[in-house]
């Protein structure tokens, strides 16, 4: 569908409008009550989202759709596996739905909220990268908070093993300045680590002055992003169905070594904080189930400071 056959079918006023970005594809923008976002149809990407006039995500300004390249940023969608695949280093890592066009597939507003919902499948040519049949859909729902609801269907006749991941940039003022509190006695898997099969105890907030790259096991409370947010308030991460939590900053090193964070300092600008199934919470999903993994994010104010 263009966007013209887009905007006849699922526009729903000024809530859901669709345009052609200026990086170069047909994006989906959702607004209500003075906040938006903006969803590439590549990869049911989410671009931005900006609470009340402040923009809360990252995105490289390298960034540019309709390249074969997963656009650096945003909440890029991790499915059927995350990272690496465990079996075949050769495979596209974080699975192979970043890059491909997801469908529309229905729009909602209503006076406190809008939403829309992308999907995409498996196809023959899959069978290769993916010994199973499954379907995937995307809801962003955007209100006072930005929900996102990341649905699987396994469609074959074979139990699926799937990871996942909302793998989301979040705009810091300063990571130095930054916190990830509510995860102190939670175990991780250090990425960086030499012994991959250590477990290690989260004491304490983290904090950032070189890369992280850890997969926080058993995650499934609430997360509290203290970054002395420009809007002077805290964000708090939900999730649902979601056992692990992905905590990465690539620090100096890492930013050039990727070239497309759009400039060495550009760690310090962004944490990712990523809702997920990886590592040892694979999801083992039967033939004809359906699994929904879900993050919430909203701003609260620093009561407690
Ligand atoms: O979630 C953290 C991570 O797995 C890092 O190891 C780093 O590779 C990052 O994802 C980005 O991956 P990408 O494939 O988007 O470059």
């Amino acid at each position: 569908m263009d966007v013209a056959d887009l905007n006849r079918t699922f526009q729903r006023h000024d809530a859901v409008t669709f345009e052609m970005s200026p990086l170069g594809g047909p994006v989906a923008r959702l607004r209500i009550a003075g906040s938006e976002t903006t969803i590439a149809l590549q990869g049911a990407q989410v671009l931005g989202w900006r609470h009340k006039g402040t923009e809360m995500l990252w995105l490289s300004p390298m960034a540019r759709l309709g390249t074969a390249k997963a656009v650096r940023g945003g909440v890029p969608v991790c499915w059927p596996w995350f990272g690496p695949h465990p079996a075949d280093p050769a495979k596209p890592a974080h699975g192979f739905v970043r890059t491909r066009d997801w469908a529309v597939t229905a729009s909602s507003s209503d006076r406190l909220a809008a939403s829309i919902t992308l999907a995409t499948a498996t196809g023959p040519g899959d069978a290769a990268l993916f010994p199973h049949t499954a379907a995937v859909s995307l809801t962003v729902t955007l209100g006072d908070s930005l929900a996102l609801s990341l649905e699987t269907r396994n469609t074959g006749a074979t139990d699926i093993p799937l990871t996942q991941a909302l793998h989301t940039y979040f705009r810091v003022p300063d990571i130095a300045a930054t916190v990830v509190e509510s995860l102190t006695g939670a175990r991780y898997i250090d990425k960086l680590g030499d012994d991959a099969s250590a477990r290690h105890l989260q004491v304490g907030p983290i904090t950032f002055d070189r890369e992280v790259d850890r997969i926080y096991l058993g995650a499934t409370q609430s997360i509290v992003l203290a970054s002395a947010q420009a809007t002077g308030r805290h964000l708090v991460i939900e999730s649902e169905g979601s056992a692990s939590a992905i905590v990465w900053n690539p620090w100096i090193d890492k930013t050039i070594r990727l070239g497309d964070m759009g400039g060495p300092n550009a760690y310090r600008h962004m944490v990712c904080i990523e809702t997920a199934n990886a590592g040892d919470d694979v999801v083992n999903l039967p033939a004809g189930e359906r699994h929904c993994l879900r993050a919430t994010y909203r701003l609260v104010s620093m009561l407690y400071e």
